[in-house]
C-alpha cells in the first residue's frame, strides 16, 4: 500500500517531467497542487483509494484520481511512465540550475544524449556547450557557476556550524524595536545532528516588519539575498548556509513556532490529532472545523503558548528535540514528563586527551580548565599503544602517567580543591576485539574506554564479533564513538547498533555519546532502544584541547534528543559514584 508521501512524490515527479517536456503549464500545475494537497493530507490516502472517493479531496480531479488508483493497484503511475519515455528522470535535477530553463535542458539532452550534471559539466569544460545555437559562452559560464554553487550549497552543515550562525543572527535581531518574541525553529531547534537551512521566527506587528527585514538582510554574514517577501526573507551567509526569517503576528506566534519547528512527521500526527478533535491545526492556529471538514477561520481556539496547543490536543508540552514522531506521543500523552538531562546536570568530564598522546594541553592544564568550568572530575583517556599515529602510550608511559596523575591529585587535595583526575585510557579495539594491553596493565587504570580506530570497514558480522569480544572483556567500561562516523565526511562502520546497545546494557558497560559535532556517536535515534534496556551513557567531549571540553553542550543536545534522563548519564553523577560504576564490572 502506498503512503501519502509515496503518492505525493509520484505526482511531483509528473509535474517536474511535464515542465521539462514543455507540457501545458496548467496541466502541469494541477499535478503540483495535487501533490501538495496529498502531502498535507491528515488522513491515510488508502482510505480514499479503497472507497474510490479520491475526488472528494479538494484539488484532486477525475483524471489524477484515476492515475492514483492505477498506481495503488500496479505500483506504477501510467502518466509518469509515459513521461519517463519522453524525458529521463535524471534531468529533473537540472531544473535547479539557475539560468537553464526546461527548453534548453531538453535541447541539450537531445543534442548530446546526456542526463547527468557531471556530463553537463564536461560539456561546458570542453567548450561544446557554448557552441550550441542559442546558448553561447556567457550562458555556459553562468550555468557552470550555478552548478558550482548548487553543489556547494546542496550540502547540510554540522550542528555546531549552524548554531554559531543562528546565534549571531539571533543576537542581532532580538533587541530591535517591535520584536516581541524570537526563536530559532526548524531542525536546529530539534537539535538534529546536521542542518539543512536555519529557520528563525519573530513575533512583531506589521509596522516593524520592513525594518526588521532590512537589518536581517544586511547582517554582516549575509552574502546574498535569496528572496524577500511580506512575511519571509531568505538569505545566504558567507558560510554558504541559507537562513529563513519569518515574521508573524504575535497572536499566531505559538502556532507558527510549532509548525516551523517540525518535524514534518511530528506535524502530521499533530494535525490528525486536531482533526480527531474536530479542529484544524495549521501555521496560524487551531480552528474549528465545518461539517464538510473545512477550516472555520472565524472560530479560532484561544492559546498563548505551544504548551496550550499541546494541552488542547491531549498532550503535555513535547520538548522540541523529541519532535520526530518516534514515540514522543505515547510518552507525553500519559501526562508523563521525561526529566531529560541538561547542561547543568553535568558534573565531570570523561574522555579527554593530553600531550601524553595527541592532545594540545598537559593533564594539569586540562584539569584546571575543568575546575574553572565548575566540573568535579576529569577522566583522562589518552590513546593506547597501537594508535602510534596518535602518540599512543607504551606500558611504561602509562605507568609514568599514573604517577603524574597521583601527584596532581595530591596537589588538588592539598589546595583544598574538590577535584580528582581519573586514570583512563582510550584503548583501541584490535581486529579480533581484544584490548590493547595485557591484563596487568589494564588493571592499573581506573577505567577503559574501548574504541575502534582502525579497519572500520569490516563486514557487519565480523565487526559485531569484534564488538562482542570487546564488550565481554571485563576491563571495558565504556564503548567510544561506536560507528566511527565523521558527519558529512565519512560513513561509520556497518554495525547493528540496537544489538550493541542491548549487549552493552547486558554486560553493565556504557556507550558514550561522543559530543564532538563531527561524531555525535552513539546516534540519538537508538535512544528508544537505550531507554528500553536502561543503557548507561556518558556525554563525552573527546577533548583534544581546552576548547574541546565545551563541546559537551552538543552532546547534551543529542542526549536529550535520544531521551536520556539524568539517571542514565554517568557524568551527571559524583566522582565517587562514577568510580563505583567503573569498579562494578
Ligand atoms: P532541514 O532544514 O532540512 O534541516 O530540516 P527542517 O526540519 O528545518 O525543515 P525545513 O527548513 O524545510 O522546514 C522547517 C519546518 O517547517 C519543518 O520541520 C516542518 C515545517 N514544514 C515545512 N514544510 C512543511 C510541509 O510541507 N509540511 C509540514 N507538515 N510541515 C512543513
Ligand atoms: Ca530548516
Ligand atoms: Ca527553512
Ligand atoms: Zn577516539
Amino acid at each position: 500500500m502506498p503512503t501519502n508521501q509515496d503518492v505525493a512524490e509520484q505526482l511531483n515527479l509528473v509535474f517536474q517531467l511535464m515542465q521539462l517536456a514543455g507540457e501545458n503549464r496548467f496541466k502541469a500545475i494541477a499535478f503540483d497542487k495535487a501533490s501538495q494537497t496529498i502531502k498535507g493530507l491528515s488522513d491515510d490516502i488508502n482510505d480514499y483509494i479503497e472507497n474510490k472517493n479520491l475526488t472528494d479531496i479538494k484539488g484532486i480531479g477525475k483524471s489524477i484520481a484515476e492515475d492514483i488508483y492505477a498506481y495503488a493497484e500496479t505500483g506504477k503511475m501510467p502518466v509518469l511512465e509515459a513521461f519517463k519515455e519522453k524525458v529521463p528522470l535524471g534531468l529533473i535535477k537540472w531544473l535547479d540550475i539557475s539560468g537553464l530553463g526546461p527548453k534548453n535542458i531538453l535541447k541539450i539532452h537531445e543534442e548530446f544524449g546526456i542526463t547527468e550534471i557531471d556530463e553537463l559539466k564536461g560539456l561546458i569544460e570542453s567548450g561544446e556547450l557554448a557552441k550550441l545555437p542559442g546558448l553561447g559562452g556567457k550562458s555556459a559560464e553562468k550555468i557552470a557557476k550555478s552548478i558550482e554553487w548548487m553543489e556547494k550549497f546542496d550540502e547540510r552543515c554540522r550542528l555546531d556550524e549552524a548554531t554559531k550562525i543562528a546565534e549571531s543572527i539571533y543576537e542581532s535581531l532580538k533587541d530591535l524595536d517591535g520584536v516581541q518574541k524570537i526563536e530559532v525553529a526548524g531542525s536546529l531547534r530539534r537539535a538534529k545532528e546536521t542542518i539543512g537551512d536555519i529557520d528563525i521566527l519573530i513575533a512583531a506587528e506589521e509596522q516593524y516588519i520592513s525594518h526588521l527585514f532590512d537589518v536581517f538582510t544586511s547582517h554582516e554574514r549575509v552574502t546574498e539575498i535569496l528572496g524577500r517577501g511580506d512575511t519571509k526573507s531568505s538569505v545566504r551567509t558567507k558560510e554558504g548556509r541559507q537562513v529563513d526569517l519569518r515574521i508573524v503576528k504575535p497572536e499566531n506566534f505559538a502556532a507558527a513556532l510549532m509548525y516551523f519547528t517540525g518535524s514534518k512527521e511530528h506535524n502530521v500526527v499533530m494535525r490528525s490529532r486536531a482533526r480527531e478533535r474536530k479542529m484544524s491545526l495549521n501555521e496560524y492556529g487551531l480552528y474549528d472545523l465545518f461539517e464538510n471538514g473545512e477550516t472555520n477561520w472565524d472560530a479560532p481556539h484561544p492559546f498563548q503558548t505551544e504548551s496550550d496547543i499541546y494541552k488542547l490536543l491531549g498532550l503535555n508540552w513535547v520538548p522540541p528535540e523529541l519532535r520526530e514522531d518516534r514515540g514522543e506521543f505515547d510518552i507525553y500523552e500519559d501526562q508523563e514528563k521525561l526529566s531529560l538531562v541538561t547542561g547543568a546536570d553535568i558534573r565531570g568530564v570523561i574522555h579527554a586527551h593530553s600531550t601524553w598522546s595527541d592532545g594540545k594541553f598537559s593533564i594539569k592544564e586540562m584539569a584546571e580548565a575543568c575546575i574553572e568550568r565548575g566540573y568535579e572530575y576529569l577522566g583522562i583517556t589518552d590513546h593506547s599503544k597501537t594508535a602510534a599515529y596518535a602518540g599512543g602510550l607504551s606500558e611504561d608511559e602509562a605507568k609514568q602517567q599514573w604517577e603524574e596523575i597521583d601527584q596532581l591529585n595530591e596537589e588538588f587535595k592539598g589546595a583544598g580543591k574538590n577535584f580528582i583526575i581519573m586514570k583512563g585510557i582510550e584503548s583501541d579495539i584490535l581486529a579480533d576485539g581484544s584490548l590493547d594491553y595485557s591484563d596487568d596493565i589494564l588493571e592499573g587504570f581506573d577505567f577503559i574506554i574501548a574504541s575502534v580506530h582502525q579497519t572500520l570497514d569490516m563486514p557487519r558480522d565480523k565487526m559485531m564479533e569484534r564488538f562482542r569480544n570487546a564488550i565481554k572483556n571485563p576491563f571495558t567500561r565504556m564503548i567510544g564513538h561506536p560507528t566511527g562516523r565523521l558527519l558529512l565526511k565519512r560513513n561509520g562502520s556497518d554495525i547493528d547498533l540496537n544489538e550493541l546497545v542491548a549487549l552493552a546494557a547486558e554486560h553493565n558497560t556504557s556507550i558514550e555519546i561522543n559530543a564532538n559535532p563531527l561524531r555525535l556517536d552513539l546516534d540519538w535515534s537508538f535512544g528508544n532502544k537505550a531507554k528500553e534496556v536502561h543503557l548507561m551513557t556518558s556525554i563525552n567531549p573527546d577533548a583534544h584541547s581546552i576548547d574541546g571540553i565545551d563541546l559537551i553542550k552538543y552532546g547534551v543536545m543529542i542526549a536529550r534528543k535520544g531521551k536520556y534522563e539524568k539517571e542514565r548519564v554517568l557524568n551527571t553523577k559524583s566522582a565517587e559514584e562514577v568510580m563505583e560504576f567503573f569498579r562494578a564490572r
